[in-house]
């Protein structure tokens, strides 16, 4: 059976997509239009010329947020670059991570397989580096591929002509790379240097060959480190923490278990920059810090202990407790993390700036999205992990150029981040290999109207125990309901959440009688979702 698009130029200008589902009628329909039309084939590889190829930005933050990229919410600030993607393109109301970690979402976008099938389930394991992805499968029909910034798999990239990454989580400031093999060293602010690089790297290249540029900031990662010009953003504003910020639990066995609490577990020298000289605020990560800050050279260091010491000196005199010490670590957290993500949305503008002056606007398919979603307070927490909304949830803009059949506006199907290396490999005109777990989004992005798409997402979440203590689980998510099981010798539960009446996941319904028939369906498209995507045993890992 052929699943196949066919283009087909009329007069040479306008191009329809059709969906031919058999070899006969795929026949039929080529025979009754061929002394019409010019006919592409019914080869998807075929039907991309060589040279017409598109270029592919893409674009990766660490731990941003959906509720602080203003094209989302327009609450916390103003991202004008960022919301030029989708203003330009399309926003994916819907967008959602497998695995909301770092090194395991990482290891699903190179690979379009969910962790269980590319091995890497948590930041730990080393990824399996001989596997396809699909660089080196864009390397293999003739792309010039190249990675920058932010790796975090532990074995070397493979599949990139260049590569100049991070080294970890890599520093804030004055950071390490490893290009191509090589340390080096970088001086300034990261966002900066990683936009730089990738500027360099796009003039340097070899403009015979499109390109897959893979720029992967550090920006917003923990703890939340800006630029040195940015510190009085924000200065003024009070936030209001969210309605779910001094959540009890109640019903709610694994949240009660975790940490990753602002009010408990946020560190006051470390999280929250509260270094005092006399060294009177004693921490469990302060050691941490005065390492992480010793990379500030002498002059950024000045800048730095002139904007927080009168901070340190006031939190000092306060001498805070309880719900007041609360709020304002969450405001001290969210200037921070606002920062970080005001010199992102800059960089992202340098970038996209760059293309228009360098005619790449229009042939170039640019992306953003992040690893993973990240708590702004809601239920009193930052990290991620959960397979709640705000970690579940990551933000996605993507713009495609007219000339591919790029629409503009909103897409509300539930889409995944198995999907990119697919729609990558499908842009490319490269044959996708069976083995993907994804689907292309390239229906969607050329907004088909017949799409038949998934009516639900799977995720499963490894990585425990470790320092924020969320308990193993999977579960499925689908327009409506969420079905969580979080599974380990610690605690063994299930949750279920009706998002339509309660969006914030504050109330398990799972034993309520009337959600009983809503239990037994879900469970029973979990596990086909589990056989689908061969999930069946857990005894391995
Ligand atoms: C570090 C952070 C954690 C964070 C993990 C994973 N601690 O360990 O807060 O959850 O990374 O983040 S820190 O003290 O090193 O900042 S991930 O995005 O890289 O997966
Ligand atoms: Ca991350």
């Amino acid at each position: 059976m052929i699943n196949n698009i066919i283009i087909i130029d009329i007069l040479g200008k306008t191009k329809i997509y059709l969906k031919i589902l058999t070899p006969l009628r795929c026949f039929v329909l080529s025979f009754g239009l061929i002394s019409l039309f010019t006919f592409s084939s019914c080869q998807k590889k075929e039907s991309i010329k060589q040279d017409d190829r598109p270029n592919i930005l893409f674009i990766m933050s660490d731990d941003h947020s959906y509720q602080t990229l203003s094209a989302y919410e327009n609450t916390y600030l103003q991202t004008p670059n960022l919301d030029r993607i989708a203003k330009e393109g399309v926003l994916f109301q819907n967008s959602f991570v497998s695995n909301s970690i770092c090194g395991p979402s990482r290891a699903v976008l190179l690979t379009g397989k969910h962790s269980h099938i590319n091995g890497q389930i948590n930041n730990s394991v080393t990824f399996d580096s001989l596997q396809p992805t699909f660089p080196k499968l864009l390397q293999k029909a003739g792309y010039q591929t190249a990675l920058i910034g932010k790796w975090h798999l532990r074995s070397e990239p493979t599949g990139f002509d260049y590569y100049d990454r991070l080294i970890g989580q890599g520093d804030y400031y004055n950071s390490p790379f490893i290009l191509n093999g090589r340390k080096t060293e970088s001086k300034g602010y990261v966002t900066d240097v990683i936009t730089d690089k990738s500027i360099e790297w796009l003039n340097n290249r070899d403009t015979s060959k499109p390109f897959s540029l893979m720029v992967h900031h550090k920006a917003v990662h923990r703890v939340w480190m800006p630029k040195t010009t940015d510190f009085e953003l924000f200065d003024t504003i009070n936030f209001e923490v969210p309605e779910t910020f001094f959540d009890d639990y109640t019903g709610r066995v694994a949240a009660h278990h975790q940490k990753m609490s602002i009010e408990r577990d946020m560190d006051l020298v470390y999280d929250l920059k509260m270094l005092d000289q006399d060294g009177e605020i004693k921490t469990a990560y302060r050691k941490m810090f005065e390492r992480m800050i010793s990379r500030l050279t002498p002059e950024q260091r000045k800048e730095w202990d002139a904007y927080y010491d009168p901070i340190i000196a006031e939190f000092k005199k306060n001498g805070l407790e309880g719900k007041e010490l609360a709020l304002w670590k969450y405001k001290r957290y969210m200037q921070d993390y606002l920062r970080c993500i005001y010199s992102l949305d800059q960089n992202v503008g340098r970038i996209l700036d760059y293309l228009d002056e360098n005619n790449l606007t229009d042939n170039t398919i640019v992306v953003y999205t992040s690893d993973q979603g990240f708590y702004m307070g809601e239920h009193g927490w930052f990290d991620k992990r959960f397979m709640y909304e705000e970690s579940l949830r990551t933000p996605l803009l993507m713009r495609v150029p007219k000339k591919y059949g790029g629409v503009r506006g909103e897409i509300s199907k539930m889409v995944q981040n198995i999907d990119y290396a697919p729609t990558f490999l499908d842009y490319a005109g490269v044959d996708i290999p069976k083995e993907i777990q994804g689907k292309s989004l390239k229906p969607l992005l050329t907004g088909e109207k017949e799409t038949d798409w998934r009516d639900a997402i799977y995720y499963h979440y490894y990585e425990y125990p470790n320092e924020h203590m969320v308990v193993r689980h999977y579960g499925i998510r689908t327009d409506r309901y969420k079905l969580i099981h979080f599974y380990d010798k610690i605690y063994d539960g299930w949750e279920l959440y009706d998002l339509k009446n309660d969006p914030g996941e504050m109330l398990n319904v799972y034993n309520d009688l009337s959600y009983e028939m809503t239990v037994i369906e879900l469970k029973d498209r979990l596990s086909e979702l589990q056989t689908e995507y061969k999930d069946l045993d857990r005894s391995t890992y």
